[in-house]
């Protein structure tokens, strides 16, 4: 974030909002015993993430059952697309969320985000219509064949980038077993730092961990690697909050058993040892 802040290039980007940004980064984090990357320089509401990380697992694009759990984090994009529709009658989000979960014909005409991360992950479609449950491959293939170097699920399908709310920022997953651990990589096209990456780090943490777990393996390493990883210029606040704070030690994640990947309820999460600094607020570029 450091780095970022006083030597990223300025950008006007696409929100409008400007950035400053580093191009190609790499971090890695060793998560044996459950260590999870959860930040702790602010508090991350990583109830939130693990409902997210399920909610793409289980493969849903609309944010009806997000919103249903009191997870907004995917609301402003339909909120905006609705209030771009509708300039003479703006709704607030919080409007916006009760018409999604009171109006079914309302939810059926701007609760989905098209075929975002869960549509491609559980059923890409192929050229000759059939569906590819990538999740459900990586799985057979890390138990069939571990010395494997294809362990890869992608949610960048390219014939579908306009169709969807947002394109993958957390774009593509690797994995690789060596000495009865399990590793991983993230690779990130994009990255807002303060607000998308402390959930990006962690989902993809709490992913390793569950994949693991399935195939019988101990978790090893995970690296992160940032294409464009960015600080928005609005963010100075909470940059420069973080920055003067001292980190804390890890917390870890105990998770329960479940009979396959797809079956993982937000129940089996625990996570102990977690004694942040407070949260910060930011606004979210749009
Ligand atoms: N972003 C993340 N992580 C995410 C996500 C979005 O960092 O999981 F969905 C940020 C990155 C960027 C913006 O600031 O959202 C996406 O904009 P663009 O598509 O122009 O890269």
């Amino acid at each position: 974030m450091r780095r970022v802040w006083t030597g990223g290039s300025e950008r006007r980007d696409r929100t409008g909002v400007g950035t400053r940004a580093l191009f190609g980064e790499t971090l890695a984090f060793d998560l044996s015993g459950g260590t999870i990357p959860l930040l702790t320089t602010k508090r991350v509401y990583w109830k939130s993430a693990v409902r997210e990380l399920l909610w793409f697992v289980a493969g849903e694009t609309r944010i009806r059952p997000l919103v249903a759990q009191g997870v907004h984090i995917w609301t402003d994009w339909p909120l905006e697309r609705y209030n771009r529709a509708h300039p003479e009658a703006l709704l607030s989000r919080d409007a916006f969320e009760a018409r999604i979960l009171a109006d079914d014909a309302f939810e059926a005409a701007w609760g989905d985000l098209g075929p975002v991360y869960g549509r491609q992950w559980r059923r890409w479609q192929g050229a000759d219509g059939r569906e590819h449950d990538q999740l459900a491959a990586l799985v057979r293939g890390l138990r069939d064949n571990p010395a494997g170097r294809r362990h890869i699920f992608t949610g960048w399908n390219v014939a579908e980038l306009e169709q969807m709310a947002l394109p993958p920022c957390h774009m593509t997953y690797q994995y690789f077993v060596a000495d009865g651990r399990l590793s991983g990589i993230l690779y990130q096209r994009s990255c807002d730092l303060g607000l998308g990456f402390p959930f990006n780090i962690l989902e993809a943490a709490l992913l390793l961990h569950m994949i693991a777990q399935q195939v019988g393996l101990g978790v090893g390493r995970l690296t992160w690697m940032g294409a464009d990883v960015h600080l928005y210029l609005n963010h100075a606040h909470l940059v420069e909050t973080q920055l003067a704070r001292e980190p804390r030690a890890w917390p870890r994640l105990t998770l329960a058993p479940a009979a396959d990947l797809f079956s993982y309820r937000f129940e089996d999460f625990a996570v102990a040892g977690y004694e942040p600094h407070p949260a910060i607020a930011a606004p979210v570029a749009v």
